[in-house]
């Protein structure tokens, strides 16, 4: 099937179901282009719960669809693929989490959005890229156990100086990869470019870029900048907006490598299939919902 039968199949099958799709920034192009929002994970999760509509197909990995499913409990979420998932929040479980609470009794937890809901039931406060820095300031305890992204705790550790962080030893296998040597070639070569990264990347990466920022904070500073040229150090679905947006600036992307599989693996058949079988619906426990929902509550608050 052409790809615009297919769209015009899903959006049919949208409104026979009651469904809105979500996508995330890191997305296929065809998927965002069907997607009622594309936005972040936390922006969408928020999306999710002022729609009227009963079911949302959350085109991302699935502690996206499981944080969607926290705050709109009541909806049915459906994770097109089943096997999206994200390794770096699979290398915190629960757990391994409660063993490092015992070990450091007076640290307050923060999890990077990037975790499970098991995970998130266990921490205090939870946060994004966006607002890691933000989240870390304002919590009272000195020290906190930041987890699972030892990048994106190392860089609100470096700006935070008042904190211990005390950090956990995930990372993104996409982000974590970029070599600094490659990053500096890319610079050189294009010296009239500005270097925008995500705080996944490696802190050596995150020193010589000219801005550090979460996918929404990257697409709004290439909207707003006066530059016309950027190098963009995330995952290369960012670019379908960048281009979109700004068809007057040029972008290039850091490294060829900034692919993220888990989240490739949805294609318009996946969005399609899932609304004609109704899967793959999230299922989570009350506890959990109720024990997670208190972490993103929390950093709603100060949001
Ligand atoms: O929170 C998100 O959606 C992630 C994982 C990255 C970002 O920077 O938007
Ligand atoms: Fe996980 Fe990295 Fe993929 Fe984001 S880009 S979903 S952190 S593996």
């Amino acid at each position: 099937m052409e790809n615009f039968e297919i769209i015009n199949k899903i959006k049919e099958l949208k409104k026979k179901k009651n469904a809105v799709i979500v996508a995330h920034n890191y997305q296929r192009d065809e998927i965002q282009e069907v997607a009622d929002l594309v936005g972040d994970s936390f922006a969408l999760s928020k999306y999710c719960c002022s729609v009227k509509e009963e079911v949302i197909v959350f085109c991302g990995v699935h502690f996206m669809a499981e944080s969607a499913k926290i705050l709109s409990p009541d909806k049915t979420v459906l994770l097109p693929e089943i096997d999206a998932g994200c390794p770096m929040a699979d290398m915190v479980t629960a757990e391994g989490l409660i063993e490092m609470k015992e070990k450091y009794p007076n640290a307050a937890v923060v999890c990077y959005i990037n975790s499970s809901a098991e995970v998130k039931s266990h921490s205090d406060v939870c946060c994004t890229s966006s607002n890691a820095v933000e989240v870390v300031k304002s919590i009272k305890e000195k020290d906190i156990i930041f987890v699972p992204d030892q990048n994106l705790g190392s860089y609100v550790a470096k700006l935070v100086p008042e904190k211990n962080i005390i950090l956990w030893d995930g990372y993104c296998i996409t982000h974590h990869k970029i070599d600094l040597e490659d990053v500096k070639k890319i610079k050189e070569l294009h010296k009239d470019s500005l270097l925008l990264v995500h705080p996944e990347c490696k802190p050596e990466i995150s020193e010589i870029a000219d801005y550090v920022g979460s996918t929404k904070q990257i697409i709004d500073f290439a909207a707003t900048s006066n530059h016309k040229k950027f190098i963009i150090g995330t995952e290369m679905g960012v670019l379908y907006k960048l281009k979109n947006d700004n068809p007057d600036k040029v972008f290039y992307l850091m490294s060829q490598g900034l692919v993220c599989p888990n989240m490739k693996k949805t294609k318009l058949q996946s969005v399609y299939d899932a609304l004609n079988e109704m899967k793959y619906k999230i299922e989570l426990s009350e506890e959990v919902i109720s024990k997670a929902s208190k972490s993103l509550d929390r950093m709603l608050k100060i949001f």
